[in-house]
């Protein structure tokens, strides 16, 4: 038995096209598995646990179960509808979840991977309480970008390990926090480092971009994990008041829900999870976590003593209409309120993410790229084909019975061929590609035998080229099946094909004699003024979450607050430039009441001596702040142009200290 899983989405919101990108393609490679005869588990289910699902719970004012039930719900329906099948689909929060991440932490234990530590965690004063993971911003050690709890998702990827970020706020009530001492618990990761290099360089599988990001980060940044958190939503430590870190138990759903098919299916889960060291099982997974598991997830599986996985499949990025993925940003294409409303076919959109490019590269979805993907491809090559032989056979015979031509049988086992060897490459695009490259060929011979001619000159030999022509349906059925199931097993049951129990090599069985009926369009044109819509949609989403954004900084306040600083006109006493800065300049400037040292960020454009003397705006209600060692009390405010300071200066002579309103 082969285990094929796929990430576990986040049950924190709805399904896009980022996660079709991991799943269509999972779906696709187990249908052509079974077509090739072997016996295959596909399991997936949602992830229930960690903090962005407990903020957005909170933000909603519901439970986090609340919030998971909807999404949990939201996923299966969208999976249903785009013919992504697993044999399970279960859910991180559930009982059986907890018995397994619970044993298999306690195994953890036992075996002496795991070690309490005290760490300096923030905290928040107001809150009063510790602010695990999303809980907490701040800025990455390692490149300084602004960072979340557990991951610079905007800077250098990097994971980050609790109490490593730096000036961390509170993402709840937004004020500073501060660190305080805590008990933790370690993961050994770094007691693994032979290992994983051994596993990642001579027994894991899988593709090249998984691979190689994996065997640079063993080698050079490994560290043991926190695996505690400070949370009362996820599987309980033992013994502790605190729920392990969600990418403990959410990998482990992989265990668990292979024990709940298992059961369904009267077969026995060890079998997968506890047969020696390296078993069956291919995990789909999107690029970005791939440090989870290719490092984590095999050391904790190594450690407790299950078996490991044999490869990682990692689909590239997903960009949107050119430019990158962003739910925020309106790049985004939603499943359900975008697609499948828009009363699209799914195959079209399953043909799309598998065709477009290699399964590693970046996918871009375009909605003009889909109509010409549909309408030239998927239509005008291989629906086009199929519809005209059935049709011209129907209308001029009903029965078909006939010769087929041997260099037909041959061309469909090349293609055959090309796509066995392409799915166990991971080149969906690849498979998808020879069947198209069949249909061509269909058009090609239909054409070229001018079956029209013939059907008025040599009936029997007309026979023969559609004997021909519909074994090429036939094996098209069969072979795009995988990629357009809805389609195509509407297309079997018409040709009288049991598609559940077909195999790849049953499209080289010569038909022998076939009834038909009146055939049907498979296909429907995707028309120009649908996708236009569809491209309007999209923009004033993009308008909108860029008004929003610009909204958020260019914020109104009222006079209350803008009266709050007080802004003077100061005379400039004194000038100096700043020994070992480019830019600063120190000043001594009367404010009216009193001479206050500023420091300010001119010297590139000001010499001092033209300075002494002009009157200039200070806001003289600021913190004080030290530059260069040298303390500045008050900002002289100036315009800013390209990034140069321009000095104003009063209309007219004004007494220095006069307030600007
Ligand atoms: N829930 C989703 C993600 O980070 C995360 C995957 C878990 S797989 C065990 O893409
Ligand atoms: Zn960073």
């Amino acid at each position: 038995m082969k285990l094929v899983t796929c990430g576990l989405p986040y049950a924190n919101g709805k399904a896009h096209i980022g996660h079709l990108r991991t799943y269509v393609p999972a779906d696709v490679y187990v249908r052509y598995l079974r077509l090739m005869g072997q016996d295959v588990l596909f399991i997936c289910g949602s992830d229930c646990h960690g903090t962005p699902i407990v903020v957005n719970a909170e933000k909603e004012g519901i439970s986090p179960k609340e919030l998971v039930d909807r999404y949990h719900e939201h996923f299966q329906k969208i999976f249903r509808e785009l013919g992504i099948e697993f044999d399970f689909y279960g859910r991180t929060d559930a009982e059986y979840n907890h018995r397994r991440t619970q044993e298999i932490v306690k195994r953890l234990i036992e075996n002496g991977y795991v070690y309490a530590k005290e760490i300096e965690l923030a905290y928040c004063p107001k809150c009063d309480r510790f602010l695990p993971d999303r809980y907490v911003e701040g800025i990455c050690p390692y490149c300084g970008a602004i960072a979340r709890g557990d991951e610079c998702d905007q800077g250098c990827g990097r994971h980050l390990e609790p109490g490593e970020i730096k000036e961390p706020k509170c993402k709840i009530c937004g004020s500073k926090a501060e660190f305080r001492k805590q008990k933790h618990y370690f993961f050994k990761l770094t007691a693994f480092k032979d290992f994983l290099i051994d596993y990642l360089e001579n027994k894991l599988q899988g593709t090249e971009n998984a691979l190689n990001y994996a065997k640079q980060w063993v080698k050079s940044e490994l560290r043991d994990w926190c695996i505690t958190r400070n949370l009362e939503w996820g599987v309980k430590f033992p013994g502790e008041n605190l729920v392990v870190y969600v990418w403990v138990d959410a990998p482990i759903g992989y265990i668990s829900f292979t024990e709940e098919a298992c059961k369904r299916k009267g077969l026995d889960w060890k079998e997968i999870w506890l047969n020696g060291e390296i078993s069956d099982i291919t995990h789909f997974i999107g690029l970005d976590i791939v440090y989870h598991h290719c490092i984590f997830w095999p050391a904790m599986l190594k450690g407790a003593g299950y078996s490991l996985p044999k490869a990682v499949v990692a689909s590239g990025m997903v960009k949107v209409e050119g430019k990158t993925f962003s739910k925020t940003r309106g790049y985004v294409v939603w499943v359900e309120d975008d697609y499948l409303k828009a009363g699209f076919n799914p195959d079209y959109l399953r043909y799309y993410i598998v065709n477009y490019t290699s399964h590693e590269k970046d996918l871009n979805f375009s909605w003009k790229v889909f109509r010409d993907k549909v309408n030239n491809e998927i239509i005008a090559t291989l629906g086009n084909f199929i519809y005209r032989v059935l049709h011209f056979a129907w209308k001029n015979f009903g029965r078909i019975e006939g010769k087929v031509d041997p260099a037909v049988i041959d061309k469909i086992a090349e293609i055959k061929d090309k796509i066995v060897s392409a799915i166990y490459r991971w080149e969906f695009k690849e498979a998808s590609d020879a069947f198209m490259e069949l249909a061509t060929f269909g058009n090609e011979f239909f054409q070229s035998s001018k079956p029209w001619d013939l059907v008025k000159e040599d009936r029997d030999r007309c026979m023969d080229v559609l004997a021909s022509c519909i074994q090429i349906v036939k094996a098209l059925v069969i072979f795009a099946y995988p990629v357009m199931p809805k389609t195509m097993s509407k297309l079997a049951e018409f040709l009288g094909l049991d598609i559940a129990n077909t195999r790849l090599e049953d499209a080289l069985k010569p038909i022998e004699s076939i009834e038909l009926s009146k055939p049907f369009l498979p296909f429907e044109k995707v028309d120009d003024k649908k996708i236009e819509e569809m491209e309007r949609a999209m923009l004033e989403r993009i308008r909108k979450a860029e008004e929003a954004e610009s909204g958020k900084k260019e914020e109104l306040i009222d006079i209350k607050e803008f009266a709050k600083l007080d802004i003077r006109i100061g005379k400039i006493l004194k000038a100096e430039r700043i020994k070992g800065s480019r830019k600063l300049m120190r000043l001594e400037v009367d404010v009216g009441n009193e001479v206050r040292q500023i420091v300010a960020g001119i010297a590139e454009v000001y010499k001092p001596e033209e300075l002494v003397g002009k009157l200039v705006p200070v806001l003289v209600n600021i913190k004080p702040a030290k530059l260069m060692g040298v303390e500045s009390k008050g900002m002289l405010l100036a315009a800013d142009v390209n990034g140069k300071p321009v000095l104003l200066h009063p209309d007219r002579e004004v007494p220095s200290g006069s307030k600007i309103k």
